[in-house]
């Protein structure tokens, strides 16, 4: 297809929209013929991260495993779309160094926390809040916002039709495809 392929890394919080926007993503790019594979909690906590919670240790090496094999679906010419709440700055820096810096795009699908818990569209903030999970992301564990992603989504302005243009439209522009 005449580009080098690379990472779309979706950081946010949990009920960002991340998968959302990563899966409508991914569609697009299916129409332009390119060949995408996602990574996400559905296919990787339960197959080669199975085992993995989320203290401070366990989110390290999750992230950790999911950059290596993000590296060699990107190695096999894969575009690789990777959605993780990802919370930690020194955590996602370790995701850029196994990857490589030039192969990975950042992006950060900005909505609040307060937005997100007022969706809670599984559940999981009420449950956190009333203590039956513990360590949740914005609950009673950290969020570090990335200060310079490659790209800002912010949810609560534009639609996901809108957040989907946008990101197709960086990667035209910086001629990633
Ligand atoms: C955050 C949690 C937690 C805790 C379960 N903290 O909205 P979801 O459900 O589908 O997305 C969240 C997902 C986060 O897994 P990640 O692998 O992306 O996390 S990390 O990158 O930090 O390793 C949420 C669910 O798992 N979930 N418990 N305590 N999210």
């Amino acid at each position: 297809n005449g580009h080098d392929s690379f990472v779309l890394w979706f950081t946010g919080l949990s009920g960002s929209g991340k998968s959302t926007i990563a899966n409508k993503v991914e569609e697009e790019l299916f129409y332009k013929g390119i060949h995408t594979y996602a990574l996400d909690g559905d296919n990787i906590r339960s197959g080669i991260n199975k085992g993995l919670g989320f203290t401070k240790e366990d989110r390290y090496e999750n992230l950790r495993r999911i950059a290596e094999v993000a590296k060699l679906f990107v190695d096999s010419g894969v575009v690789t779309i990777a959605a993780f709440v990802s919370p930690l700055i020194s955590d996602r820096e370790q995701v850029k160094e196994i990857v490589g810096k030039e192969d990975l795009i950042e992006i950060f699908v900005d909505t609040s926390l307060e937005e997100c818990e007022n969706r809670d569209v599984k559940g999981l903030y009420k449950k956190a809040r009333a203590g039956e999970i513990k360590n949740f992301t914005g609950i009673d564990a950290p969020y570090e916002a990335p200060e310079n992603p490659d790209l800002k989504i912010s949810t609560e302005e534009i639609s996901v039709e809108m957040a989907v243009k946008q990101i197709i439209d960086y990667l035209e522009e910086t001629h990633r495809i």
